[in-house]
């Protein structure tokens, strides 16, 4: 397949409000570090860094978990219109985390512009856990276990609300690859609602190939394109011991470039999320430089 060359827009959320564990907010530094910006260009896209979304410093606000939603919501919607301008304008929006909340932000963006052409966005959500709570459902209250929930219309408002005219992706046209660690009324849930998921199961009894490409059916079927949120976590952590909430038993180095490469080929990505990579828990930023690795294979890297 031909090498798409793309107008990518970087933008960084350093947030680490949606979770409990400190330090993802430092995400955007490290892959800046490891040259996000200079590997895409290598491959001949027009990179623009638009520097960070502002975020408000958590010594700043009171609370925890759940509390941290209005102050959440807020980023997201920032981060929602600069997506959503970016796809406007036909360009690519790279968002570096930060916490995963921010999905409840830069995918609504991608879906509000798809929207405004009469398209539906389709969503492949890379990722250990499930982010399917909403604020009742959830045990430990971290926003960052919310954002699929809410991008489904589900849950507190101010987060659900930020597609117009929402919800931002209908059940029909999400999928998850990578899940390993769903709490029960997460499970319950996707049963019930019949979402499609992927989980490492999946992977190991079909193989990468085969997985992604159901999941790459499932999110263009009627759709406009597919937003891809990929969590640092559903790396294995012996590859990316730098991220938020390691979960043993994840994708491999070889499957998670394949991953990315399959995703080129296809060329219906409209936009992604690279998240959750703890470079206090890293080591030398290797979680960091593989993520832009992985970037790199996901914009079209070809060895020959
Ligand atoms: N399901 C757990 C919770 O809601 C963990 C979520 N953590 C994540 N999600 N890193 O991707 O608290
Ligand atoms: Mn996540
Ligand atoms: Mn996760
Ligand atoms: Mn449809």
């Amino acid at each position: 397949a031909r090498r798409r060359v793309r107008d990518v827009h970087v933008v960084g959320v350093p947030m680490d409000l949606g979770a409990s564990r400190r330090g993802v907010d430092m995400g955007p530094s490290a892959m800046r570090l490891a040259g996000v910006a200079e590997r895409l260009r290598a491959l001949g896209h027009a990179v623009e860094d638009h520097g960070n979304v502002r975020v408000p410093d958590r010594t700043s606000l009171t609370g925890s978990g759940r509390e941290f939603l209005p102050a959440i919501a807020q980023v997201c919607e920032e981060l929602a219109a600069f997506t959503a301008s970016v796809v406007r304008r036909g360009g690519t929006p790279l968002i570096l985390g930060g916490d995963h909340s921010l999905g409840a932000g830069s995918v609504a963006g991608v879906a509000t512009a798809l929207a405004e052409r009469g398209e539906a966005l389709g969503l492949i959500w890379l990722d250990a856990h499930g982010d399917l709570h909403t604020p009742e459902s959830s045990a430990s209250g971290n926003v960052h276990g919310m954002p699929v929930a809410h991008l489904l219309g589900l849950g507190d408002p101010r987060l659900a609300g930020l597609a117009k005219p929402g919800p931002a992706v209908k059940a029909e046209h999400l999928v998850f690859v990578g899940l390993r660690d769903l709490d029960p009324p997460e499970q319950a849930f996707i049963r019930q609602a019949g979402i499609r998921a992927f989980t490492m199961r999946d992977i190991d009894e079909r193989g990468l190939r085969a997985v992604m490409s159901d999941a790459l059916e499932i999110a263009t079927r009627g759709t406009g394109g597919v937003h891809v949120s990929c969590d640092a976590d559903w790396i294995d952590p012996a590859e990316a011991p730098g991220v938020g909430t390691p979960v043993r038993g994840g994708a491999t180095l070889r499957e998670a470039h394949l991953a990315m490469e399959i995703l080129a080929d296809s060329d219906a990505m409209l936009g992604m999320d690279l998240v959750e990579i703890n470079p206090i828990l890293d080591r030398r930023n290797h979680t960091a430089e593989l993520a832009v690795d992985l970037l790199a294979s996901a914009f079209g890297r070809r060895i020959i």
